[in-house]
């Protein structure tokens, strides 16, 4: 098959393929506007004219269980989800690539500038792009149903997919991630698109140290992870209304 024009059925059949894989949400992003992120390498998305956000949800009963730091089962839970993601990008590219296009996975958790913080291409940007979600104040990817509680992972394609908007923001005047994050690294700004630095958003620091200094250190965990934010978003909790009006 030859690259060109976008296909509607040939979209819907990936994307039907990619939720057989075990996947819970999946979106087209045009790679054009996301040229505009910080790229590791800076010519990553060259050969790619589209970006395909994934996404699998967290069981809920997890964060039901966190309160005030990480648990040894969210640790679990993460490592699978990045697991299982890696898997289904890596099976993705390489159904896109038996139909003549060339596509790379990008690891769901990979860091690959450690001083700084970035990965290869920001998820949350592409996911965003792609329609899964909008950027919430806690700087997180917030999708209507299933709330933050999502891990995302990105295929670079150049297959000729049919391309998801952006949707709206739904955080309005919430406030719940600010006040929940145990060192006030939520400055509680809003947007309707999206941050240009995560600074604008994030004391990015305090999130930082207390991520790698204290909750990657904790017994069985061993990651940097923290799951307060993500557990007090009002979308994606259950029995919460939201997402369901
Ligand atoms: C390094 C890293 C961290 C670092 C730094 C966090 C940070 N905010 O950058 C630390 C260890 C602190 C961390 C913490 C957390 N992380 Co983290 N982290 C990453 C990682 C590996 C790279 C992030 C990166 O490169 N950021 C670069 C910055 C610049 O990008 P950004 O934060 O997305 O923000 C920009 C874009 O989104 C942009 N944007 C949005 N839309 C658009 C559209 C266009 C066109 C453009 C140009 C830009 C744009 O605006 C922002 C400012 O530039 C990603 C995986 C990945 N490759 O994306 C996971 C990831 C972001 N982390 C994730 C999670 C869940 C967390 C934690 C909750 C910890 C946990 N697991 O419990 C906290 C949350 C902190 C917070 N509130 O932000 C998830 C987010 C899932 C979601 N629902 O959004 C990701 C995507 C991992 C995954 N595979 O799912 N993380």
């Amino acid at each position: 098959m030859k690259a060109g024009r976008p296909r509607d059925d040939y979209t819907e059949r990936i994307k039907t393929n990619i939720l057989a894989l075990g996947a819970d949400l999946a979106g087209v992003a045009d790679a054009e506007p996301l040229e505009a992120l910080r790229l590791n390498p800076p010519h990553l998305l060259d050969p790619f004219s589209r970006a395909i956000s994934i996404a699998i949800r967290l069981p809920a009963a997890v964060f039901e269980e966190i309160l005030d730091r990480p648990t040894p089962n969210y640790a679990t839970a993460y490592q699978s989800a990045n697991r299982i993601l890696d898997e289904i990008a890596f099976r993705t590219a390489a159904m896109l690539e038996d139909d003549g296009f060339p596509s790379l996975p990008i690891a769901a958790s990979q860091v690959l500038d450690t001083r700084n913080w970035y990965g290869a291409i920001s998820h949350k940007a592409v996911g965003r792009m792609a329609g899964l979600g909008w950027q919430g104040k806690s700087l997180l990817l917030v999708n209507s149903l299933y709330g933050p509680r999502i891990r995302l992972v990105t295929v670079l394609t150049s297959a000729p997919l049919k391309v998801d908007g952006p949707i709206k923001n739904r955080c309005g005047r919430c406030t719940m991630c600010e006040d929940a994050c145990p060192v006030g690294a939520i400055k509680g700004v809003g947007t309707q698109g999206h941050y240009t630095r995560r600074s604008d958003a994030l004391h990015f620091s305090r999130c930082v140290e207390k991520l790698v200094g204290e909750f990657s250190k904790l017994p069985n965990v061993g990651a940097p992870i923290c799951g307060i934010c993500i557990k007090a978003c009002p979308f994606g909790q259950k029995g919460s209304k939201k997402g369901r009006e």
